[in-house]
Formats: C-alpha cells, structure tokens, sequence
C-alpha cells in the first residue's frame, strides 16, 4: 500500500504551481492544561517540558489574538462581537504556536511571527465558524460552547467568518515589523493559497461531495485532508521559518515535516471522534459517523489509523534533524499531535 504521506506529497506536487510551495475545547486554559497532562506522561523519555512551552507563549497569543479585533464605531460592535467570540473562545492555538516555534528555530522572534501567528489563528477560526453552519456540518457545539450562528444568526455567522478571513491579511501586512518586504510578500502569497481551491475551501467542496457516498478511496480521504486540515498547518510551519530569515532549502525541510503533522493531525482526529466523548471534545463527537463521512478508521480500521498516525509523526521528525536541538519544540509539538486527548 502506497504510504499516506507518499500519496499525499504526489497529490500535491499535481495540484500546484512548482512556484507555489518552492519558492519560495472548551477554553484555552483548559487545552493548554491537556497538553500538559500529555507531555507530562512522556516526560521520562524527554527533556523538553511541552507544558512549560507552551504555558510561556499562551498568555502572549491570546492577548495578542485579544487586541487585534477591537470595535472603533458603534455601528462595527455587532460584527467585532461576534468575531471575537469564536477567535476567543479557547482552542489548543497549535498553527499559532507552530508558527512561533519555527521562527525562533532559525533565530527569529516571537515579535516577528506574531501577526502572522493571530492571522493563521483568525483564519483557521473563520473555517471553524463556516464548517459548523447549517449548510456545511450544521453542527451547534464549538470549543465547547455554542456554535457562531447559533448565537448571532446563519446571516452574521457568515459575515464574522469573512471579516475575520480579510482582517487576518490586514493584520499580517500592517503589523509584521523587522521582516524583509519579500519573505513577508511570500508569507501573505502562502496565506492566501492556504485557504483557496488548494486550500481550505478546496478540501471543503471535495469534502461535501463525498459524504455519503460509496467507493471514497484513501486517495480521495488524503487529498481532503492535505488541503482542508495539512495546508493551514504547513504555512504555519513554513511562514514562521521563512519570517525567522530560513534558506529556501530550510524551508522546505520544514514543509515536509509540517504536511506529515498535518495530515498525522487529521488521523488523530478521525480517531478521537470514534474514541473521545462530546465533553472532551468541546465539540459533538461521533459526527462523521452520524454524517456518514468516510475517515482513516473507517478505511484502515482504528489501530492501523493510530499505527499510521505514530508513522507520519516519525516521517515528519526525520526531516528536522539538520537542524538539532533548536527543533525540540516542533518535535514536541509533533507527538502531542498524535497524543492529545482534544
Ligand atoms: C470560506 C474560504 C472559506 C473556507 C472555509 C469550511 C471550510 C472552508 C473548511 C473547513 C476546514 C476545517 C474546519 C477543517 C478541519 C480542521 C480541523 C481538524 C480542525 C480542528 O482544529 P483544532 O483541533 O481546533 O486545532 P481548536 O478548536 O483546538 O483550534
């Protein structure tokens, strides 16, 4: 059987441009806290505290996601509203910390991948806001809470996920400081394919046209995935490397670890959607049975799934090994992935 990680990197070497990738819950207190549970179980067999990682940057990324919506006008507070509460009602931040974590790999700071860090957060937000509506999954359960339209109506719902999505390539272009013109150029180029028909909405369509339907191939299941779920992480990965001053060749280590991830981080949560309960979730579990979607359990059963997810997280850590001990939070990162409990 051709490995999922092979299928996927032929998938998408065929569904983009060679320019477009070479050249180039419940609350976030409590997904934080699950990340340590996590790590602190592996701790015998690493010396890099996850928990401690990830605690040090929490409180700079929801502050920094906190202060990059704010209403200026009566007539905005409605929209702003509604905006700020799905990008601020919790959620592991893993694109943001990802991001974070990639720039300070090659040197860069935490300052410098910031706005690019809240950007992938407002996007990844908007899709989470538009996949829960009653015309894609119709879901009422979000990071624990009400879903957006449930609160503000389908009509707002659309909007907030809009203003959010053209506000996210506002913020990365007015508040990236001490960043070259071009590699912030490249980082607003790899935004924008993240989330177009070799992206987000791509794998969304491609998603919605095989539900329900007979014959969906492992294929089929990674090219949905590559685009809907690897691709945002991917440019998390490879914008951060790129704003901490990465050579090309860097870059593309790092892209190759992040589409494994990626697609390592879809498996697990096919699997914690036949494994884990509502609660833990904080968002309704066994949905893509109930949708009658196909998923890896469904293909290659539920302990090949873990096995191949166990397999991408390995591929994907053999390709940060140039780059040593400065690669121990993305490698942590990556078993979390496949580790976590939501
Ligand atoms: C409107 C242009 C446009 C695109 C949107 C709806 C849609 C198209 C795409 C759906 C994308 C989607 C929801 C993919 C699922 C990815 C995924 C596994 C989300 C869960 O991410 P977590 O676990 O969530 O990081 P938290 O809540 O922790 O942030």
């Amino acid at each position: 059987m051709v490995s999922i990680s092979k299928l996927a990197l032929m998938l998408v070497a065929s569904s983009t441009t060679a320019a477009a990738f070479t050249t180039t819950s419940r609350s976030s207190t409590r997904a934080f806290t699950t990340a340590r549970a996590t790590v602190e179980e592996a701790d015998t067999s690493t010396e890099f505290r996850l928990d401690k990682y990830l605690l040090s940057k929490k409180d700079d990324i929801e502050a920094s996601l906190k202060a990059s919506v704010k209403s200026t006008t009566p007539q905005t507070d409605k929209i702003c509203e509604s905006m700020d509460y799905s990008l601020m009602a919790g959620g592991k931040r893993i694109r943001p910390v990802l991001c974070i974590a990639a720039c300070e790999m090659f040197g860069g700071s935490q300052e410098a991948a910031m706005p690019t860090a809240v950007a992938l957060e407002m996007i990844h937000t908007m899709s989470l806001i538009h996949d829960d509506l009653p015309s894609m999954d119709n879901d009422d359960l979000r990071r624990g809470k009400p879903t957006n339209h449930i609160i503000y109506g389908e009509d707002v719902a659309i909007l907030a996920g809009d203003a959010l999505l053209s506000t996210s390539f506002q913020h990365v272009a007015e508040e990236t400081k001490g960043v070259s013109a071009d590699r912030l150029l490249d980082v607003i180029i790899r935004l924008g394919k993240s989330v177009g028909p070799i992206g987000l909405a791509g794998g969304q369509v491609m998603d919605l046209e095989c539900e329900g339907k007979q014959g969906v191939t492992l294929e089929d299941l990674t090219w949905i995935h590559t685009h809907k779920t690897a691709t945002l992480l991917q440019v998390a990965v490879a914008s951060g490397a790129i704003l901490g001053g990465a050579s090309k060749e860097e870059v593309q280590a790092c892209e190759k670890f992040a589409l494994n991830i990626g697609l390592a981080f879809q498996v697990a949560d096919d699997i914690l959607d036949v494994t884990a309960s509502t609660e833990d979730l904080g968002k309704t579990a066994a949905k893509d049975l109930d949708a009658d979607k196909t998923t890896f359990p469904k293909l290659l059963g539920l302990e090949e799934s873990k096995v191949e997810a166990r397999r991408l997280i390995d591929e994907a850590k053999d390709s940060l090994e140039p780059f040593g001990a400065k690669a121990a939070p993305l490698l942590a990162i990556a078993d979390y992935i496949i580790e976590r409990s939501n």
